[in-house]
């Protein structure tokens, strides 16, 4: 096996009695190999074809892998350094590199790709690490998919994750080794108890910055038996919190952790709420640029609470100066090009317009996003944050997302997510928000009433990407213990019309000629009659041929095949102001208009004043009452 280095190729040590079963070599590395080795899964740590392919790996089954390598033939050659090592890695494995580096020299250490692991493996090595975000695709959205497309619940990220972990497994110096996996999705491993096949000693569950990750690295190192499961404590002060100095993939670097909201059936918002210091921001960012990534995206469960976090203002009143300040900065940074939005909320693009407005300027030139029939943008460019919907269904919502909304009631939510969406089109923003289909208890009249949420988007000309998944308990939340639908074959015909329309109502931007669609759903047609109809049974039916456009929609109502949404009455931006407790007001910007008139005529009245926002240094204009 040859490596690239920087005086040419060179052989690694080939070593004949190093050959496993299947006759392949396999090498001795260098120095005996490092004592630590750090890895992702190859489809977790790419980055050159852009966000959705990651999304696309972790939905997809094995077959449609062609797809992928139609669109994106490159997307396995991957960046090496000179010493074979990766050059980028996800977030997750750099920042717990960065933590070991607090007891570890760095030569001691290594992060690779899983293709390179024999290459640093060696008689030396104590700790195999893995970091995964979702080894066995048993999240919301990924089993789904494989699922509906028949290959159980094995999307390709699962598929390479296990080849990875079997190479381990298969390792000559397998006895001389602990592995350790952690990341957030290391519960699946624990949940489906895979630790015999996959080959895993101890699942860490946390963060690597604890004094616990040292702990158990040491404990590994020294070869005494790790425990199967450990918790390593989430950090409870931004200063305790680690940025690495090398490249991420996507140029991820921490804006915040934890959320607030407190839906039931989230895990990051389990953590403590904590927002990062721009300085360090800025340096992972510059660190990031230095090491020759274009892009970069702030990791974060919601954008907008940057900045307000444990200040005297409710985290759900966004800073806008100091959000601004943030990502101008960002994006005029030398070396930038690109900047990728991560997740975000509904409620603040009601709040403030203002402060979408103002992101918008900065945000579009860089966004690497092009939405040439939906955005206004010069360049056609669209920014696209992932937010949650999740229901339309108001009595669905208030059991599991009570605060989703804040400072808006729940019982507006179909309200607000109407009105924000329309903010967030005007200035080019076309949010991809997830729905959760198959809630426990969800009833028909729950399924038609997100329908009508959905129809009414259409009917408004409002346009997100709406990603359907079935409801996952997922670990530790506070719905771990609920069940919901656990097959396709379960959906009802509602449930599967819902899923269809929104993939229906997705296919508006590709529709830049007229055969794209068209072949899109004569392409589902086809798969319906070779393989769908046994896989989904019959209640995926009349959707699918719905989504195929057989008859008009109206037609299909006629015969009682589907439910078409009902026009629905919402809440204007000036009636949600007027719903809210009379103590939020305050903290609402009078340019965005629309305050109670009582109370916009004290607000004219009162000058602004600055405030400054201690943590993070960053002034905000607020007119004070
Ligand atoms: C950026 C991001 C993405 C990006 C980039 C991902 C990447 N490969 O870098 C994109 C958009 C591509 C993406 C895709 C997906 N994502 Co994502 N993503 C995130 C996000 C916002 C940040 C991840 C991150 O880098 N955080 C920063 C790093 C530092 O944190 P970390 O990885 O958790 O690492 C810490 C600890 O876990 C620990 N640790 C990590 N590794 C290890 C290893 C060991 C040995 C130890 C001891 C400790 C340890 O230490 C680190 C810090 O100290 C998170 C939400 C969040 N805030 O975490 C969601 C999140 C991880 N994603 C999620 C999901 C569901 C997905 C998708 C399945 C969505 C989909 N249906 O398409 C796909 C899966 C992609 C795939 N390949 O399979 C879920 C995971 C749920 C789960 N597994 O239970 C999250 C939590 C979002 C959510 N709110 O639900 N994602
Ligand atoms: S808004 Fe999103 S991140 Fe926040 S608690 Fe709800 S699901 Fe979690």
């Amino acid at each position: 096996m040859f490596v690239q280095t920087a005086t040419g190729t060179e052989d690694l040590h080939h070593n004949p009695a190093l050959e496993d079963a299947t006759g392949s070599a396999r090498y001795a590395p260098a120095g005996g190999g490092k004592l630590i080795v750090l890895t992702a899964p190859l489809t977790e740590s790419i980055d050159h074809a852009g966000y959705f392919i990651q999304m696309a790996l972790a939905s997809l089954p094995q077959w449609l892998e062609f797809v992928l390598d139609r669109k994106y033939p490159k997307w396995r050659q991957v960046e090496h350094n000179e010493d074979g090592s990766a050059r980028y890695m996800p977030a997750g494995v750099r920042v717990l590199e960065k933590s070991l580096l607090r007891e570890y020299a760095a030569d001691e250490m290594v992060a690779c790709f899983p293709d390179d692991l024999d290459k640093f493996i060696g008689p030396n090595t104590r700790v195999v690490a893995v970091s995964t975000h979702n080894p066995l695709g048993v999240t919301f959205a990924a089993g789904v998919y494989t699922s509906i497309f028949g290959s159980s619940k094995e999307p390709l990220n699962s598929i390479y994750s296990r080849a990875m972990f079997d190479k381990i497994k298969s390792s000559p110096y397998r006895k001389n080794f602990q592995v350790v996996v952690g990341g957030s999705g290391g519960w699946q491993i624990t949940q489906t108890n895979s630790f015999e096949q996959l080959g895993i000693d101890c699942v860490a569950e946390g963060r690597s910055e604890s004094a616990d990750t040292l702990a158990l690295f040491r404990k590994a190192i020294a070869g005494d038996a790790l425990p199967r499961e450990i918790n390593l404590a989430h950090p409870t002060s931004r200063d305790a919190i680690l940025f690495p100095d090398k490249r991420t993939t996507f140029g991820v670097v921490e804006m915040t952790t934890g959320c607030g909201r407190r839906c039931q059936f989230c895990v990051p918002d389990l953590n403590p709420q904590i927002d990062m210091p721009k300085a360090r921001i800025m340096d992972a960012v510059r660190a990031n640029v230095r090491q020759g990534n274009k892009v970069i995206s702030l990791a974060t469960e919601d954008m907008f609470i940057w900045g307000q976090v444990h200040t005297d203002t409710p985290f759900f009143f966004p800073n806008r100066e100091a959000l601004v300040d943030l990502y101008s900065e960002i994006v005029s940074t030398p070396g930038v090009e690109h900047h990728l939005l991560s997740h975000c909320t509904m409620a603040p693009f009601v709040v403030d317009p203002e402060l979408i407005r103002q992101l918008s300027e900065v945000l579009l030139p860089k966004s690497p996003i092009h939405l040439p029939l939906l955005s206004s943008h010069p360049q056609k460019k669209a920014l696209v944050p992932l937010i949650g919907l999740e229901t339309g269904s108001v009595r669905m919502a208030r059991q599991i997302m009570p605060s989703k909304g804040v400072p808006f009631s729940i019982d507006d939510w179909p309200s607000l997510v109407l009105e924000g969406l329309r903010v967030a089109n005007q200035n080019n923003w076309f949010p991809m928000m997830t729905l959760m289909v198959g809630n426990p208890g969800e009833t028909d009249q729950d399924v038609r009433e997100t329908l009508d949420l959905v129809y009414e988007m259409e009917r408004r000309g409002l346009f997100a990407f709406l990603v359907p998944s079935i409801f996952t308990p997922l670990h530790d939340t506070r719905m771990e213990h609920q069940t919901g639908v656990t097959h396709t074959r379960q959906l009802s015909p509602l449930q599967w019309q819902l899923m269809m329309k929104c993939w229906k109502h997705n296919l508006r931007p590709g529709q830049y000629s007229w055969w794209g669609p068209l072949a899109w759903r004569a392409g589902s047609l086809f798969m319906w009659l070779y393989r769908l109809r046994k896989l989904n049974g019959p209640n995926f039916t009349w959707p699918l041929m719905m989504f195929a456009g057989v008859a008009p929609e109206r037609i299909l109502q006629g015969l009682g095949k589907i439910h078409v949404g009902k026009p629905l009455v919402s809440k204007s931006r000036r009636e949600l102001i007027a719903s809210l407790r009379p103590n939020y007001l305050k903290h609402l910007r009078a340019d965005n208009g629309d305050l109670p008139e009582s109370y916009s005529r004290r607000a004219e009245d009162l000058p602004g004043q600055i405030q400054m926002n201690i943590e993070t240094g960053a002034p905000s204009l607020r007119v004070l009452p």
